[in-house]
């Protein structure tokens, strides 16, 4: 798991990146960043009590802030909430600063929304989900105001970590100025002491420790865009097998052998369990089978209010015979159909998780 975590840090040239944050301003301070990526990666859906089918999914299930996966190039080395600034600038009418104390004082959202790394392989776990509290950028912008040219914004960190969004995106009225996260204030790794949230997005979209907010006339890409991760990076629909019987799942080379008898023996039936995320429609219906893809059943499943948040699903299968069974899920959302196809790469994973399952003799 640690391999499969790590690999999107991996593929950061070091030369590339120091390059690209020397060409910043500030360039030389971003060079004593560069201390080596961090990632921490725990399952983060805990047990459902699967061996209860008939127990009500919940409508939110956290992920604890010590589970929750990090995944940072850096970590800025003091980020002071008394001192700390969020400037607009670039294409902007009038140039304007914001305080800690300014966000706290703007009216204030809370919400849940599913964080998933665009690196994050088909089943992986670099994915959680939070409830999370801020205020909406849209007014700042406006009262900042923002020329006709402008076409993108790029927002910024204080570790020199960038991305760029259209321009729409960023003005949509549930993008987010966020201080808390299940909560708790923004622990460092997690971006203290502000983050914005544009939802729809993977993590790469949701700049940490922001400090920067600057309206483009060109367009430019960030930090992961430049070394080829998609720029939209927009979350296609999946599903992911969280949880099969009592074993977590997370990655596609999990065997499960379950045993015939006892309590959680597979004669008294199977529990398959876990999540599905689309980028902004709600979820139709998530799909199992048990025999390869040759059939399917739909699982029971949440509907949680927000498409940006996972939908939990859960799927009770009686095995007839022992043997060895491939086990799937594929989602559908009132926008797209998960491919049945692997698909695992620049643009983040989409393909489906095929589980193997042995069941004693
Ligand atoms: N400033 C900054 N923001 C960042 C990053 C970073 O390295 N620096 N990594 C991004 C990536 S790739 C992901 S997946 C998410 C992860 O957020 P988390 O660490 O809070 O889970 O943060 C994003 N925001
Ligand atoms: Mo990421």
């Amino acid at each position: 798991m640690g391999e499969d975590s790590l690999q999107k840090c991996i593929t950061v040239n070091r030369r590339q990146l120091l390059k690209q944050l020397l060409g910043t301003s500030g360039g030389l301070i971003a060079a004593s960043f560069l201390s080596g990526c961090q990632s921490k990666a725990i399952d983060p859906l805990f047990l459902l009590n699967l061996l209860n089918p008939d127990d009500r999914l919940p409508d939110h299930i956290l992920t604890p802030l010590s589970e929750f996966y990090v995944q940072s190039y850096a970590l800025p080395s003091r980020v002071n909430a008394e001192t700390w600034q969020l400037k607009f600038t670039g294409a902007v009418k009038q140039p304007l600063v914001l305080s800690f104390q300014d966000i706290l004082q703007a009216p204030q959202e809370e919400f849940y929304l599913t964080m998933e790394c665009i690196g994050n392989p088909t089943g992986g776990n670099l994915i959680g989900n939070a409830q999370w509290m801020g205020t909406p950028l849209l007014p700042f912008l406006q009262k900042a105001g923002i020329t006709e040219g402008t076409i993108e914004f790029a927002l910024k960190g204080a570790d020199y970590y960038e991305t760029t969004l259209p321009v729409a995106e960023v003005m949509r009225p549930d993008v987010r100025l966020v201080h808390k996260m299940n909560q708790e204030p923004l622990t460092a790794a997690h971006g203290f002491p502000v983050r914005i949230l544009v939802p729809g997005h993977f993590g790469q979209k949701q700049p940490k420790w922001l400090i920067e907010i600057e309206a483009l006339t060109k367009t430019k890409r960030g930090f992961w865009e430049h070394q080829g991760w998609s720029n939209t990076a927009e979350i296609p629909t999946h599903s992911l097998i969280r949880q099969v019987q009592e074993t977590r799942v997370w990655n596609r080379h999990h065997q499960v052998s379950l045993s015939r008898d006892g309590e959680t023996g597979w004669q008294q039936g199977v529990l398959i369990a876990g999540v599905a995320l689309d980028r902004s429609a709600p979820m139709r219906s998530i799909q199992v089978s048990t025999d390869d893809g040759k059939t399917w059943e739909t699982a029971d499943q949440n509907h949680p209010p927000s498409p940006h948040e996972w939908t939990l699903w859960r799927y009770r299968w009686q095995p007839k015979q022992p043997g060895k069974y491939t086990l799937l899920a594929r989602a559908q959302s009132e926008r797209s159909q998960q491919p049945l196809d692997d698909r695992d790469g620049k643009d983040g994973s989409s393909g489906i998780l095929k589980i193997q399952v042995t069941l004693q003799i």
